[in-house]
């Protein structure tokens, strides 16, 4: 049977426009489906827009247009920065999508039978730029006399008929399902808190709002329209073909494996989820794995200050690839996370032009000079030759278990120990001289580097599709040789194949580069 694997960005609010944040978070899901699916499995990678709500309602009223064109032309700029970031996303889900609507009055339907939601009156704060209410403890009030949530974003208070999900009485279910399941949140300090706010109590939650018309209406009750995190949620459930569970993508995709969020929107997603999924009678997700925030050279990212990082922008200035090498390898991932441009153009410059680009360009222009601009003669290896070659052949296995647990900096980290031993082999054994003392030496020597990289590339390919791919072309490596199966001696480099001429692949930036 075929492995599966079923992974979900967040799906963005459409009241702004998409900056680094958002490219990291759904870059961090495309490294792991690219890496799934040359690792054998069947994927569904699914991100997507969160277009209704009274953020977004406002948001189209500010800019004085209706909330349907307004949605269109913001939900196009997240499919746009798909394409710039080389994005594998097999779907893009839009909330205002007739399946989605389907799908979330069928779940409100679900959560009715089971008289898990009642009809009563919410009086109480909001904030509008959360979509989320809030217990008068946990507020600030400031010296203006003004309330605010501990996200900062200002609350409103709020009164008006509502239906409430019941979930108060899910306190004890949801910390029985922490504990059988030790990994559906990571990072573990992620889980600690969750565990730590479940049971302090659970109040039920509001799960409709009257004031405004912008969502799902609710089934048989349309004054109300359903909160904005429930319509939202459900997303993940409407990508797999919900309500049809029996068959087709649900079927074979949910529970999901993995529901990528930053770590604002986690308890939405830890707690409000799986209660609701419980509740209705479906099973929870796998894994909720919640990283960290980015900050620009040092200060918050926000709108008001002016310091919103555009990753279109980036991506012109440094190129795509080292973009998407940069925000994985930067940050442990789970932790916050600072951008800063001497920070990007380091990494750019001696991780991958001095260590990995140069490790490229030197053996492929040795082996185009030397040795007729075909794959080397292999000749005998030396034990440290295999020794060698062992390391770079077996990085896949700690490659797999850092991928399954979403560590990306040691993956990379790994890999590069792989690329530094490969200079290393490069200097020690001085092909550049062997070429005249012992010419069938330098073949071996050449071939072995030439293999080495070969696993390099095939392993860095989640990471930079684009220059992994290039490398592979110049290694005259086929298309389709290039899954993980093809890892390892059995499939290894036939010599004599001819090479197409070297280029090289990681281009320095140069400080005359800086300001433009
Ligand atoms: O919350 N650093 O949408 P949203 C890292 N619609 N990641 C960041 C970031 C930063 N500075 N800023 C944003 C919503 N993000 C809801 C989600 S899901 C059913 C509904 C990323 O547009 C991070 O993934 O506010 C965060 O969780 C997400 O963008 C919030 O996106």
């Amino acid at each position: 049977m075929t492995k599966r694997y079923y992974l979900t960005t967040p799906i963005y609010y459409v009241n702004d426009a998409p900056h680094i944040g958002h490219a990291y978070t759904t870059l961090a899901c495309d490294v792991l489906a690219r890496f799934k699916r040359l690792d054998g499995y069947d994927v569904k990678f699914l991100t997507g827009t969160d277009e209704h709500g009274q953020k977004v309602e406002k948001s189209a009223a500010d800019a004085g247009i209706d909330p349907k064109t307004f949605t269109d032309t913001v939900s196009q700029n997240f499919r746009d920065l798909c394409d710039v970031m080389n994005f594998s996303h097999d779907d893009f889900i839009r909330t205002t999508e007739d399946r989605h609507k389907l799908a979330v009055q069928e779940i409100w339907r679900r959560l009715i039978e089971r008289d898990e939601i009642y009809l009563d009156a919410y009086s109480g704060w909001y904030a509008v730029r959360d979509e989320a209410f809030y217990a008068e403890s946990e507020l600030t009030t400031g010296a203006d006399g003004k309330k605010t949530a501990p996200s900062g974003a200002e609350v409103e208070w709020v009164e008006e008929p509502s239906y409430f999900f019941r979930l108060s009485a899910w306190q004890d279910r949801l910390l029985k399902f922490y504990q059988d399941h030790p990994d559906f949140i990571l990072p573990k300090t992620r889980l600690n808190e969750v565990v730590s706010f479940v049971s302090g109590g659970l109040m039920d939650l509001s799960v409709s709002r009257t004031t405004f018309k912008w969502g799902v209406p609710v089934p048989g009750d349309d004054a109300h329209i359903m909160y904005v995190w429930l319509d939202a949620l459900t997303n993940y459930i409407t990508g797999v073909g919900f309500p049809e569970t029996e068959t087709g993508e649900y079927a074979k995709f949910w529970p999901a494996d993995l529901h990528m969020v930053g770590k604002d929107i986690l308890r939405f997603h830890a707690v409000y989820w799986p209660a609701f999924l419980m509740a209705a009678g479906l099973e929870p997700p796998k894994r909720v794995f919640a990283h960290g925030w980015w900050t620009n050279e040092g200060e918050k990212i926000s709108k008001s200050v002016g310091n919103v990082i555009d990753p279109i922008e980036l991506v012109e200035k440094y190129g795509l690839d080292p973009v998407r090498y940069f925000l994985l390898r930067e940050v442990p991932f789970g932790r916050d996370g600072d951008f800063s441009h001497q920070a990007m153009i380091n990494r750019m410059n001696s991780e991958l032009a001095n260590d990995y680009g140069n490790l490229a360009q030197r053996t492929l222009s040795m082996i185009a000079k030397n040795c007729d601009g075909k794959v080397p003669d292999r000749g005998n290896f030396t034990d440290a030759d295999m020794e060698f070659l062992n390391y770079n052949q077996n990085l896949i296995s700690g490659v797999r278990q850092d991928m399954d647990r979403q560590a990306f900096n040691e993956v990379l980290e790994n890999i590069w120990v792989g690329v530094r031993m490969s200079n290393g082999y490069v200097d020690a054994q001085a092909p550049w001289k062997l070429a005249k003392e012992d010419p069938a030496r330098m073949a071996t020597v050449l071939y072995v580097l030439a293999e080495a990289i070969r696993h390099l590339a095939l392993l860095t390919q989640p990471f930079m599709p684009e220059a992994s791919g290039k490398i592979l072309d110049q290694l005259s490596v086929a298309d389709n040789a290039r899954t993980f199966e093809y890892l390892g001696p059995d499939h290894a480099l036939e010599p004599g194949t001819p090479l197409p001429k070297p280029e090289g692949v990681f281009p320095r930036f140069l400080d005359s580069e800086k300001e433009s």
